[in-house]
């Protein structure tokens, strides 16, 4: 098993990184490139495993030669799990890219950094509804100063593939509630986890 980071460029991955791994950490030219990328080992229950800071990427149809990268890591690494970091200020955007991992089967663990800045800027997110409708683990974190990184790290060994039609499906099921007097009476009937 690996961990890939990936995520949009300027999200935290680094910092991730960085906060993660231990002393040994290797920078790279992915053969054949000009894209760098580091590599490094963290302890996961007892066990060394390698950690990939996967050059940023918006999506998975690359339209440069980082998100070239990107793509072929992901796809030679299939035994990975996938840290995917989502700037939480921003979630919506990054969502995409998290559903791409996710329908190529990947286990998935969504890391929503940036989350002092989301606060800041009184964007609130439901992150129970979020890991409901997405069928993932779903942690906020805050990679500069380490808050929620135990439990994303704990949360990583459990993570399991999900198959993108039960999304849609929870997400139908979540907007059919909301439509109903059920949800108007939980708060006001809106449907979306991020407002
Ligand atoms: N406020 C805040 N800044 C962060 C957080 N995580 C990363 N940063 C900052 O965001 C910038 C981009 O981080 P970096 O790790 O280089 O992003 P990458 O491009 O995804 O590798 C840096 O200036 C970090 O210090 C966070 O949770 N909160
Ligand atoms: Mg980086």
């Amino acid at each position: 098993m690996k961990i890939l980071l990936m995520g949009h460029p300027n999200v935290g991955k680094s910092v991730f990184f960085n906060r993660l791994t231990g002393a040994k950490v290797f920078e790279s030219n992915y053969p054949g490139t000009t894209v760098d990328f580091m590599k490094g080992w963290m302890r996961l229950e007892r066990e060394d495993v390698e950690l990939i800071d996967v050059p940023g990427a918006f999506s998975l149809e690359p339209k440069d030669r980082a998100e070239e990268v990107a793509v072929k890591m992901l796809e030679e690494n299939r035994d990975s799990v996938v840290v995917c970091v989502l700037d939480a200020s921003k979630v919506e955007r990054g969502l995409y890219l998290a559903l791409e991992i996710i329908e190529r089967g990947y286990p998935v663990v969504v890391a929503l950094n940036m989350w002092d800045v989301a606060e800041d800027k009184n964007i609130r997110i439901d992150v129970e509804k979020l890991e409901r409708i997405l069928g993932v683990p779903v942690v906020p974190t805050i990679a500069i100063s380490g808050e929620g990184f135990k439990e994303l790290v704990s949360k990583i060994k459990d993570a399991a593939p999900v198959k993108i039609e039960k999304i849609i499906e929870s997400v139908g099921a979540v907007s059919a509630a909301a439509s109903t007097g059920e949800a108007q009476a939980q708060g006001g009937g809106e449907s979306a986890a991020v407002s």
